[in-house]
């Protein structure tokens, strides 16, 4: 790669008079614009759910869910202050809903997921049908799908949001509806798409309408249950311990087109492999407590905490307990661009 050329008085005065007919020249930017590798202004960062959940029930006292129409307090990266992003392409935040609320009846363009972090029988419907949430569970809310929130349990029920916000900004590609009414009326009984297509089974003749799973919940039970049976076999990857990928059982894809998925168990004292990868990736703990290493930096993790590895930055993980992960990153999209790239060298 040639040097940076040099700004002679020549040339500030050809960009001078360039720059109204809406041109700029290339040599000027061209070594920020391609880099030899990621240079991510995303920062590795730590939320300890100790210090948000007090935000985030003050929050519940001077707001409710339907005037906010979403309470939720978004996860910035400090790298990227002002814009609403938890990594480049990607949005997180914890949504409250209190006991006998509505989050109403709305769809937009962007594809969501939710990671339910605290709290029992609030649910969420996606086009009328209800789903119960409980730590753990793993919910999608497909893009242009209408879904609404309410809550008839006690105390707060608290989830992760991740959508793909800025992928969608980046293509001007965003459409939001509101229903004009709180709730979606109901259409299918509780757990009717769980057994259709969640069961090992597909209606016989039912072909795929969109590239979101069928499948809008992952309880947590069958997850655990399934890395629990497989520790068995004591088939650890280096740098993973023991990762699964959520699916879409229609095509065998990831569970969403544009978020992957994952949940991993990292046994006591496991400590893994260095490891970097081109998707940047949201964590939440689920059980366990251990630590994250990226450079000098060290983020110490438990139960309820969210954490973010930018792109292309080398980690490492320790378990001090019995460990469940749950991460999610846009690689879908990068896999399908042909841009995925990771690297599997310790250091
Ligand atoms: C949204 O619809 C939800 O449905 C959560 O719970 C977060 C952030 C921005 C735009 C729409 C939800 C959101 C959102």
């Amino acid at each position: 790669m040639e040097a940076q050329p040099a700004r002679t008085p020549e040339r500030e005065d050809l960009y001078r008079r360039m720059a109204p007919a809406n041109l700029t020249p290339l040599w000027e930017v061209l070594r920020s614009l391609i880099t030899p590798e990621p240079k991510s202004p995303v920062q590795a960062t730590l939320w300890r759910y100790d210090e948000v959940r007090p935000f985030l029930l003050e929050a519940g006292k001077v707001i409710t869910a339907k005037e906010a129409e979403r309470r939720v307090l978004i996860l910035e990266n400090p790298g990227l202050p002002g814009q609403s992003r938890i990594t480049t392409s990607l949005y997180a935040g914890l949504q409250l809903i209190l006991p006998g609320e509505v989050a109403p009846a709305h769809r937009h363009a962007q594809s969501a997921l939710r990671f339910i972090i605290e709290g029992s029988k609030g649910y969420t419907a996606v086009d009328g049908e209800r789903v119960y949430m409980s730590p753990g569970d793993f919910i999608i809310t497909p893009s242009w799908t209408w879904h609404d929130h309410g809550h008839e349990g006690e105390g707060p029920m608290v989830w992760l949001d991740g959508l793909d916000i800025p992928l969608v900004q980046a293509l001007d590609a965003s459409f939001i509806e509101g229903y004009g009414h709180d709730a979606h009326p109901v259409t299918r009984p509780v757990g009717d798409t769980l057994a259709r297509y969640g069961a090992n089974m597909l209606p016989v003749d039912w072909k795929p309408s969109r590239p979101t799973s069928p499948i809008f919940s992952y309880p947590y039970a069958r997850s655990r249950e399934a890395l629990e049976q497989m520790r068995k076999t004591a088939e650890w990857d280096p740098c993973h311990g023991l990762k699964m990928r959520f699916a879409n059982p229609a095509t065998g894809d990831h569970a969403m087109p544009t978020m992957g998925t994952f949940m991993q168990l990292l046994p006591k004292g496991f400590v893994t492999a260095g490891y970097r990868s081109t998707d940047a990736t949201v964590f939440t703990a689920v059980e366990g407590r251990g630590r994250t290493r990226i450079g000098d930096r060290v983020l110490e993790w438990g139960p309820r905490d969210v954490f973010v590895i930018p792109s292309w930055a080398r980690h490492i993980h320790e378990a001090d307990e019995d460990a469940v992960l749950f991460s999610f990153s846009d690689r879908p999209v990068q896999e399908k661009l042909g841009l995925f790239r990771e690297d599997r060298g310790n250091r």
